[in-house]
């Protein structure tokens, strides 16, 4: 059970996770964006929940629409904003303008290696290590619904489940993989539904509630502590925009975007935090104040930091002779 400071937490996180969100987009539409970059609009109750569930030891590989995730694990908006600039003090020093390979194991971040199920298997190469080291400790991972018609996530799951490996995946089903609706590429109603023939836990939950998400993720961490086994969590919501910045999402129907606007996992969450009395609009306010302050900083910072030497290219390159 949730305390009334516990939920504003997380109301915190997925406020900030909106606003890093909304000012990345404007600034790449501005022209101040420097790499590709990928909204996660629709997406903040997922990332932000699932982390919220993890204890500081646990490992955690996001993908590219878990920035609430990143930034709840202490990864700072300012770093993040630095590394999608290209600056040298952004997470990767101006390797990489992207949210790819953005880890910091100092967080227990793995960084992601593609936008396919590949963080799946080193995160559960990360869970087994624990198993080695009789460490009670998880390793949970994120990955797409278009990502799990790859043959790399099947393989992942049945060793998992073989192994009884400390180790939860969430399926982000945002109904497309980039312009390819759900229906296009599998048949089955629910990925949950995938766990089953590999002997492991599958279970859905709604995406845009971030208490549910929690809740169901709390449950697969602690039952992966003890030696349960693995869970594969598929959250369900909707990609709000295209797939990255310079896609416009035409082909996405206009009535299902709306139908979906109106279950905004921020607001929604805004409103019954309202409602149930945990909170009142002057105590919401002040967080959206504190917010915004916090990314325009990170901004600012960022923005005001250098591009990498040219004399450092070489850095961190390895090359067997
Ligand atoms: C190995 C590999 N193949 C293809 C791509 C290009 N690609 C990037 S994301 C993506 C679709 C991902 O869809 P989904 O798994 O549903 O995640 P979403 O973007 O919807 O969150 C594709 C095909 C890639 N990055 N890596
Ligand atoms: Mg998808």
């Amino acid at each position: 059970m949730l305390t009334n400071e516990q939920r504003l937490t997380l109301y915190y996180w997925m406020l900030l996770t909106r606003s890093f969100d909304e000012t990345m987009v404007a600034m790449w539409k501005q022209g101040r964006g420097l790499g590709g970059t990928f909204s996660q609009r629709g997406h903040e109750a997922i990332s932000v929940g699932a982390a919220y569930a993890l204890e500081p030891g646990d490992v955690i590989a996001p993908m590219h629409r878990d920035l609430g995730a990143y930034l709840l694990r202490g990864m700072t908006a300012e770093r993040i904003f630095g590394n999608l600039l290209g600056r040298s003090g952004g997470v990767s020093a101006g390797r990489d303008a992207n949210l790819h390979g953005m880890g910091d194991l100092g967080l227990q971040i793995i960084g992601f290696i593609s936008h396919l199920p590949h963080s799946m298997a080193v995160s559960l190469g990360a869970a087994m290590s624990f198993v080695y080291r009789s460490e009670a400790r998880v390793a949970l991972t994120f990955t797409g619904d278009g990502a799990s018609s790859a043959g790399l996530f099947h393989e992942t799951l049945n060793m998992a489940a073989v192994w009884n490996a400390p180790w939860v995946v969430i399926v982000e089903n945002n109904l497309y993989a980039y312009s390819t609706p759900l229906e296009q590429q599998m048949k089955v109603p629910a990925i949950a539904e995938r766990a089953a023939s590999y002997g492991m836990a599958g279970v859905s939950v709604d995406g845009n509630e971030v208490e549910a998400v929690y809740a169901v993720t709390s449950a697969a961490v602690e039952r992966a502590r003890c030696g349960g086994g693995p869970t594969l969590i598929e959250a369900r919501t909707m990609r709000m925009l295209g797939h990255a910045i310079h896609d416009g999402a035409e082909y996405v129907p206009r009535s299902l975007l709306e139908s979906w606007e109106k279950r905004d996992p921020v607001m929604t969450y805004r409103a019954r935090l309202l409602e149930a009395g945990v909170s009142d609009e002057a105590v919401l306010s002040e967080i959206a104040e504190r917010v915004a302050a916090e990314v325009a900083e990170a901004v600012a910072r960022a923005e005001a930091d250098l591009l990498p030497d040219p004399a450092t290219v070489e850095a961190g390159v390895y090359a067997e002779g």
